[in-house]
């Protein structure tokens, strides 16, 4: 039913010695989890255990109460609240999953280096551009797929694993192509994509009710900082198409948000006439003077170049991410600077 094949001549074969041969099995993400990362991971967890296998999944840290509806979301260890027990698991496995992300640093600091010094083989499964290689044993590396969870669906299928993708399984893989792609707005014009999707939906997912969970299950918190981040705060270069977000600690505390809530708040003004790059700059609540940054954009516009050369970070072409350290003050002109000398790719369009 799948056209594409993910796995390299003799990964299947790998995959499968080190499986058999593996009791206890680890299954990773990307700090600052989202809907990929936790439905990649969730849906693996949930294959290994049907496949006999002691699986559990470690996340380095908190992650959008909406993900919670991911089946498995409640079992996944979080490795900043119990570092201990993710220690343990992540010292005492034989196999370890890397899922969505593209070197061992994403998982933070405190768990690469426990991600590091254990010996079992490294597996990354992964959509990002230029993976770090030598963080790996195997590298299931995609980054024309939408998401991870396509990447992961491929393998399922290529491993022979599709009779045991039950509902709930296909459901965490549906969440993880359905949040990476804006609902199949962006990222998603290859027919790959919907191929995945009626195999999942053969599997008796409920798209709109996960769509619903996910997009529907906002706090009133996060409806009113929308409103004063767009009304207040949003600055559009109507010359340059861009739009700059910014959004103090204050007012993260003003609105009394949570982890997640701001989630997305970064695409809205692509919604804006003529508007090709949205940026949304943000305090790090955990480290003083750090400003996140990210990035998204339309068609030729690449993010990814503009966050190498100007934020200390990278990305994907239409989505990317970095940090600067300074002052938000100092962050917009930072950025108004830097878009003066990336002005030839945002203005022709
Ligand atoms: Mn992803």
């Amino acid at each position: 039913m799948l056209h594409e094949k993910v796995l390299a001549d003799g990964q299947k074969e790998q995959l499968e010695t080190w499986l058999s041969a593996a009791r206890r099995v680890v299954v990773t993400c990307h700090v600052g989890p989202d809907g990929d990362a936790v439905g990649s991971v969730t849906a693996m967890v949930g294959l290994l255990e049907k496949q006999g296998k002691e699986a559990v999944g470690v996340v380095p840290n908190v992650f959008p109460r909406n993900l919670y509806t991911a089946s498995g979301a409640d079992r996944l260890v979080v490795f900043e609240e119990d570092a201990d027990r993710a220690q343990t698991l992540i010292a005492g496995a034989d196999l370890v999953l890397c899922l969505d992300y593209n070197a061992l640093h994403r998982t933070g600091d405190r768990m690469a280096v426990v991600m590091r010094a254990c010996r079992a083989p490294r597996v990354m499964i992964d959509h990002h551009l230029e993976p770090e290689e030598s963080d790996f044993s195997m590298l299931v590396s995609q980054p024309e797929m939408c998401s991870t969870c396509e990447v992961l669906l491929h393998v399922v299928s290529e491993m022979g694993w599709l009779p045991m993708l039950d509902a709930d399984i296909a459901s965490s893989i549906y969440l993880g192509m359905m949040t990476d792609t804006g609902a199949f707005s962006y990222a998603s014009n290859r027919g790959e994509v919907f191929r995945c999707v009626a195999l999942l939906l053969d599997r008796g997912i409920d798209k709109d009710r996960i769509y619903r969970n996910i997009f529907w299950g906002a706090s009133d918190s996060r409806m009113r900082a929308m409103g004063y981040l767009l009304y207040v705060n949003m600055k559009l270069m109507k010359k340059l198409h861009t739009s700059i977000i910014t959004m103090t600690n204050q007012e993260w505390r003003r609105f009394y948000l949570k982890t997640g809530d701001t989630e997305g708040f970064v695409n809205l003004p692509l919604q804006i006439e003529g508007i090709r790059l949205s940026i949304f700059l943000r305090e790090d609540p955990d480290v003083p003077g750090k400003i996140r940054v990210s990035t998204r954009s339309v068609d030729d516009v690449p993010c990814n170049l503009l966050a190498q050369e100007y934020f200390n970070g990278g990305g994907h072409k239409n989505a990317a991410g970095g940090s600067l350290m300074c002052t938000m003050d100092e962050a917009v002109e930072h950025v108004k600077r830097s878009l003066q000398k990336f002005q030839d790719y945002l203005k022709n369009g």
